[in-house]
């Protein structure tokens, strides 16, 4: 298979904002070579001068897993054009179907090259914010496979993070909320997130250190999805707001 090629497909689709057919309806793959045209797909936005900030987690809760039909983590690559402050605009044409979900970021203090225990863990993070993602798969119909959607970056399109707290406070049990337009239209606990979000982050080292990724100091880490995503509109306010961590959000245009 073309590793190549199919990174080619799946970054211009997110350059041109042009849905693809999913491509292990063209020829299957497994789970470690869609993590390389992952990578060769993110190589090609180096070289167009974006610069990698941080990692993601997905399908770490049951609500995300169910609502799109997957049954595994994944994990994907974070930019600094997806970042977005807290209460910028989003232009929904620079995306293709997107979706917003309420999620928590960790902020971290000291470089990790190596798995982390759950007990470690703390020592490495320096922050935890109330934070959003926008996800905007480039296959049609914003359907896939695991393997289509680890190749496709795991549908990463922007993130907001709110402000950072100190995370000295039990995490695994704060009230999530999305609204829109003020009207809630996703509401759960940090629970969702494997139990406790920490395990998120956890898993993040183990996941980047199997595949050789540097988590530098600095780099942000989204822990993934507490509910289902949530379809965008232009012209919408959507705000996500987190027990004990406040409110973060942005504009659609
Ligand atoms: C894949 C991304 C999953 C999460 O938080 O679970 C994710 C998708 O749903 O398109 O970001
Ligand atoms: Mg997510």
């Amino acid at each position: 298979m073309d590793i190549q090629q199919f990174a080619k497909i799946l970054d211009e689709a997110a350059l041109h904002a042009k849905s693809v057919e999913q491509l292990s309806h063209q020829q299957a793959f497994s789970e470690q070579e869609a993590y390389s045209i992952q990578i060769a797909s993110m190589q090609r936005r180096y070289e167009r001068g974006e610069k990698l900030i941080g990692l993601k987690m997905g399908f770490t809760s049951k609500a995300k897993m169910e609502q799109m039909g997957v049954h595994d983590m994944i994990w994907g690559r974070l930019t600094d054009r997806m970042f977005l402050k807290d209460g910028d605009t989003f232009v929904m044409s620079r995306g293709i179907h997107p979706r917003a979900e309420p999620e928590l970021c960790f902020l971290v203090g000291k470089k990790i090259d190596r798995e982390l225990s759950l007990s470690e863990i703390g020592d490495y993070i320096e922050g935890v914010a109330a934070a959003v993602e926008i996800i905007d798969s480039r296959y049609q119909n914003f359907k896939f496979s695991l393997e289509d959607v680890i190749a496709d970056n795991c549908s990463s399109a922007g993130f907001a993070v709110g402000e950072w707290h100190d995370h000295n406070f039990p995490l695994n049990n704060l009230d999530m909320a999305m609204e829109i337009d003020g009207e809630v239209v996703q509401s759960g606990s940090s629970a969702a997130i494997l139990g406790n979000p920490w395990e998120s982050i956890v898993a993040a080292t183990r996941l980047a250190h199997q595949y050789g990724q540097e988590i530098p100091a600095g780099a942000y880490l989204m822990a993934g999805a507490a509910t289902p995503a949530v379809y965008l509109k232009a012209g919408q306010t959507i705000e996500v707001k987190v027990e004990r961590l406040g409110t973060v959000g942005f504009l659609t245009v």
